[in-house]
């Protein structure tokens, strides 16, 4: 029997490519290696014959892809001798910093929009020890004092204007292209400040590039000259497509807004903080970004649980819900892959689902005839 080597995080999985030395101190809760998950029972992917997977990163440490970049972002900021960050969040940032601020023994402020966080997100930043500053206003007001603040106080802003965390996010595209051994011709993404998508493609890019040549206008870590690049692993990047909620979506109306609505609270953002690098992502892969209403967001996030078993939150549906939406449209070619990302568990916001689910929880007395006859009359033929 040959016994697996214990999985330590995609920091020690990918430390050629991430800027950590053989001295630097690693903050890891196992972050990384998520499922990619061939979805089977959706009616439009066996009719127009898609390779269709979703990359569940609610299955990271805290629930969310954020762990991804926060473990890179709290290693460099413990390697600076930091001992405090902080960040505005609508919800999982703050639960990622905060779990890996106490790891790392350090302290997390954490700075969230007043009522619009899922309570799966605000009981972890407690939980984990994170003073919360409960902010009279939303995301982008969160956002605006972090980076005041940040002049005057000894805190290292862990958002993802801090380049470490997209670094630690691109490994996501790496599992991906190498589990599928080429990257798919599509990867749908939720967007809200756009760090994600913009991470997704540093990922593939840099394992699209030859030595020496600029991975993408993207790539801030090494001033677009990767130096850890030795081999050109695929040859063909995907489109990258981003999904915005309807209230939301600031990348469709061309600028920022100032009153952002939607259910997926995650990405309740009206000022996107990557806005220039997605606009890159988009004109290098010829991707598109696009919007669904709420209505949508919560059909598709309940179509996955019911026809898939895969629970994610509202925010994560949106790629599937515009993926499936541009099946239908046709404007995805026969035999195509498509990956979305699944960005968040929806775990995290047990509210909203609940509010939706349509199937009644049936009251019985704790006798053997009501529930044979509960069994019987709810039988799926
Ligand atoms: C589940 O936690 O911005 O486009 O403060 O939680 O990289 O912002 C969360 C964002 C998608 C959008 N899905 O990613 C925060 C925060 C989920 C999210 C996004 C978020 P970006």
């Amino acid at each position: 029997m040959t016994f697996r080597t214990r999985y330590t995080g995609l920091i020690e999985t990918y430390r050629d490519r991430l800027p950590v030395s053989d001295s630097t101190r690693i903050i890891s809760l196992g972050e990384g290696n998520t499922p990619l998950i061939k979805l089977n029972n959706i009616s439009e992917l066996q009719d127009e014959q898609i390779n269709f997977y979703v990359k569940y990163e609610g299955l990271n440490p805290t629930g969310s892809f954020k762990d991804r970049g926060m473990t890179m972002a709290v290693t460099k900021a413990v390697e600076d001798g930091a001992k405090a960050i902080i960040c505005a969040s609508t919800g999982n940032t703050s639960a990622a910093a905060a779990a890996y601020a106490a790891r790392a023994g350090i302290t997390a402020f954490v700075l969230i929009p007043d009522g619009k966080i899922a309570q799966g997100k605000l009981a972890q930043a407690m939980m984990e020890g994170a003073v919360v500053l409960q902010v009279k206003g939303n995301f982008d007001d969160g956002m605006r004092l972090v980076k005041e603040i940040a002049n005057e106080a000894p805190v290292t802003v862990v958002n993802s204007i801090n380049p470490y965390r997209l670094q630690g996010q691109k490994t996501a595209a790496f599992e991906i292209v190498e589990e599928l051994g080429y990257a798919p011709d599509f990867h749908y993404l939720p967007v809200g400040n756009a760090g994600n998508i913009t991470a997704y493609w540093i990922g593939y890019s840099e394992y699209a590039c030859i030595k020496g040549e600029q991975a993408t206008a993207a790539c801030t870590h090494c001033n677009n000259v990767c130096p850890y690049i030795n081999e050109q692993i695929i040859t063909a990047r995907p489109k990258m497509v981003g999904y915005q909620a309807s209230g939301s979506a600031p990348f469709m109306r061309g600028e920022m807004i100032d009153k952002p609505e939607t259910v997926a609270t995650a990405i309740r953002i009206g000022y996107p903080q990557s806005w220039d690098y997605a606009w890159i992502v988009r004109e290098e892969s010829g991707g598109w970004f696009d919007e669904c209403d709420d209505s949508e967001i919560l059909a598709t996030q309940k179509l996955l649980a019911e026809k898939e078993g895969i629970f994610c939150e509202p925010a994560s549906a949106i790629s599937v819900a515009g993926a499936l939406r541009d099946i239908n449209l046709g404007k995805i070619p026969k035999n195509s892959c498509v990956v979305c990302t699944l960005t968040g568990h929806g775990l995290k916001d047990p509210d909203t689902a609940i509010k939706q689910s349509t199937a009644p929880v049936i009251r019985v007395d704790a006798k053997l005839s009501q529930v044979k006859s509960a069994i019987l009359e709810n039988m799926i033929e």
